[in-house]
């Protein structure tokens, strides 16, 4: 119920954005500019290694608004619970660990990205494939919630220690 509401919200937002924009074809700096400065590019997930109940999950956030704004949580269907990490240096070893937010500077982005921030699936309900798309809900400090499709890819970058992350 709370998801349908959510999506009639959308739907209202993104009609609404759309007329501001019709009705100011020329003007850029806008109302209709707020109406999204969050973009996301290339949100991708590793493939689960092996029977692992973990996975990570990476994006690119693009903030194109004047206002720094702050990735807060995640949560997807397909995993019991999504978090925000960060990997840190811990004498020659990299660790992760949670971390409260990810700020989007304004006019800047935060990438999400083996061996740095990442988002992480736990207890995922079934094993990430190749090709299939996980859907995620990224809940913005100022921005709301964002919805994507997050493409499984088997890692190019092989994280060493850092299996399935
Ligand atoms: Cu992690």
């Amino acid at each position: 119920m709370k998801r349908f509401a959510f999506m009639l919200t959308a739907c209202s937002f993104l009609a609404l954005s759309a007329c501001e924009q019709s009705a100011q074809t020329q003007t850029t700096e806008t109302a209709a500019v707020e109406a999204a400065n969050v973009t996301l590019t290339d949100p991708w997930a590793a493939v689960s290694a092996g029977g692992a109940s973990v996975a990570g999950g990476y994006v690119t956030l693009r903030n194109e608004g004047d206002q720094a704004d702050r990735l807060l949580s995640a949560s997807s269907p397909r995993a019991a619970r999504v978090e925000t990490h960060e990997m840190i240096a811990d004498g020659a070893v990299m660790r992760m660990r949670p971390v409260a937010g990810i700020e989007i500077p304004a006019h800047g982005e935060a990438v999400l990205a083996p061996g740095g921030l990442h988002l992480m699936f736990f207890d995922i309900n079934a094993p990430f494939v190749e090709d299939e798309t996980v859907p995620v809900t990224l809940q913005f400090e100022n921005q709301g919630e964002v919805e994507a499709n997050f493409v499984v890819r088997s890692r190019a970058i092989t994280g060493g220690a850092h299996e399935g992350h």
